[in-house]
C-alpha cells in the first residue's frame, strides 16, 4: 500500500514541520464546522425516521475531508459534490436555512421542491446540485474547469466522488481530459471503504486510488481523510497548482462511512460491528479535539460553547423549515422550460381552475 500523508496522529500528537500555519480562530472555526456537520447529520437522520423529511445521505465520519477541503477554496471557486458533502457546502457559505429548506422541499426551498431531498444546489455560491448517478459529476466538473481556463478566469473546481465512482467510465474520461488539457480541477476521492455494500477490496486491483493519477500524467496523493489538517494541506497545494496553470491533482482521502449509505440502507447486512468500532477510534472530530487540547485551544468550556451554538443554529433552521409551509402548487411548472409548452400550459390552466387561481 502506498504512503499515507498524515499530520495529526490518533492521539492528537502532530508533525510540527507539516502543520499548516493557521490562527487559533481559524482552527476553532474548522472544529465548529466539523461539529456542525455531525449535529446536522444526526438531526436530519432523526427527522427522516420521524417521517418529517423523506430522505437523507449521512456523512458521519467524513467531517474532516469535507471541512479541510472546503477551507482550501476561495469563495469564487466551484464545488461539484457527489451527495455526501453537507459540511463542505456549509463552510463554503451555503446558508443552513436554505439547506434544510431543501430537505423539506418547502416554500423557502430555492429549488421549489423539484429535486429529491438532499440534492441541494446554490448558484449564488457556485455549488452544483449533487449527482446521484454515480460519477456523472466528474466530466461536468472538468467541463466547468475547462471553461474557466478558456475564459482566463482564475477559478478552481473541486469535485468530490466516492471510491465506487472510480469504476465508472466517467472517471476515466474526466481524468484523461483534465490531464490532456491541464484544466484547473482538484479530484477529491472520498475513499470511505464502501460503495453501498461493495468493499473497496473489490473495487479495483490497483494498490490505491491515488496511484491511478500516474496513468493520466499528473500527481496523486493518498491522505489521511480523518485528519482535517492533512486534508486542508493537500487540498491547498492542489488548489494552488490548479490556479497557477499546473493542472489537476488527484487526492485520495482515506476515511470511513460510519453510518448507513443513506436513510434507506441497513449496513448491518453487509459489514461487521467490529469494523465500525475500529474506525470509531479514528473519529475525525475526536482526533482534532485532542490536537486542539494539546495546543491549549480546547477544553470542556469551549466544547460546551460550540455545542450550544451549533445546536441552536440547527434547531432554529429546522423550526423555520417546519413553519414555512409547502411551495405554491403552480411552481411545479417553473424552471424546466424557458417557454412553457402548450400541453403543460393546458395542465397549468386546469390546475389554476382547480385551486381557484387565475
Ligand atoms: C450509475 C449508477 N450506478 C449505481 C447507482 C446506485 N448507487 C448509488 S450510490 C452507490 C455507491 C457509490 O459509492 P461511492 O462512489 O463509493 O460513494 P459513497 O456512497 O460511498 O460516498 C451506488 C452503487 C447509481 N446511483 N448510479
Amino acid at each position: 500500500m502506498e504512503e499515507l500523508f498524515q499530520i495529526i496522529g490518533l492521539d492528537g500528537s502532530y508533525d510540527e514541520k507539516l502543520e499548516p500555519k493557521l490562527a487559533e480562530k481559524e482552527l476553532l472555526k474548522l472544529y465548529l464546522y466539523m461539529v456542525l456537520t455531525r449535529v446536522l447529520d444526526t438531526k436530519a437522520v432523526a427527522l427522516q425516521r420521524q417521517g418529517r423529511i423523506g430522505f437523507y445521505v449521512p456523512s458521519q465520519g467524513e467531517e474532516a475531508v469535507q471541512i479541510g477541503s472546503s477551507y482550501a477554496l476561495k469563495p469564487k471557486d466551484w464545488m461539484v459534490p457527489a451527495y455526501r458533502e453537507q459540511g463542505a457546502a456549509l463552510l463554503k457559505g451555503f446558508p443552513i436555512e436554505t439547506l434544510i429548506a431543501q430537505l423539506y422541499g418547502n416554500r423557502e426551498d430555492i429549488l421549489k421542491g423539484h429535486q429529491m431531498p438532499n440534492h441541494f444546489g446554490n448558484r449564488a455560491i457556485n455549488f452544483v446540485t449533487p449527482s446521484s448517478p454515480v460519477g456523472t459529476q466528474l466530466p461536468i466538473a472538468v467541463g466547468i474547469a475547462w471553461a474557466a481556463k478558456l475564459r482566463g478566469d482564475k477559478t478552481v473546481v473541486l469535485v468530490y466522488f466516492g471510491d465506487g465512482a472510480t469504476s465508472q467510465g466517467d472517471f476515466h474520461a474526466a481524468m484523461n481530459f483534465a490531464g490532456v488539457f491541464k484544466v484547473p480541477v482538484v479530484f477529491l476521492c472520498k475513499n470511505n471503504q464502501w460503495a453501498i455494500s461493495l468493499p473497496f477490496s473489490q473495487q479495483t486491483r490497483s494498490k490505491s486510488v491515488a496511484i491511478k493519477a500516474q496513468a493520466y500524467g499528473f500527481d496523486g496523493i493518498r491522505v489521511d481523510g480523518n485528519d482535517v489538517l492533512s486534508i486542508y494541506t493537500a487540498c491547498k497545494k492542489a488548489v494552488k497548482a490548479a490556479r497557477t496553470g499546473k493542472g489537476p491533482t488527484l487526492i485520495e482521502a482515506v476515511t470511513y462511512r460510519m453510518g448507513p449509505h443513506s436513510t434507506s440502507d441497513d449496513p448491518k447486512r453487509y459489514r461487521t460491528e467490529e469494523e465500525v468500532e475500529e474506525w470509531r477510534e479514528r473519529d475525525p472530530i475526536l482526533r482534532f479535539q485532542l490536537y486542539l487540547k494539546s495546543k491549549g485551544i480546547w477544553d470542556e468550556e469551549v466544547e460546551a460553547n460550540v455545542r450550544q451554538k451549533v445546536g441552536r443554529l440547527v434547531d432554529k433552521a429546522v423550526k423555520k423549515a417546519e413553519e414555512a409551509g409547502e411551495p405554491p402548487a403552480e411552481t411545479i411548472f417553473d424552471d424546466v422550460y424557458e417557454e412553457i409548452p402548450w400541453n403543460l400550459a393546458e395542465q397549468r390552466e386546469e390546475l389554476f381552475k382547480l385551486i381557484g387561481r387565475s
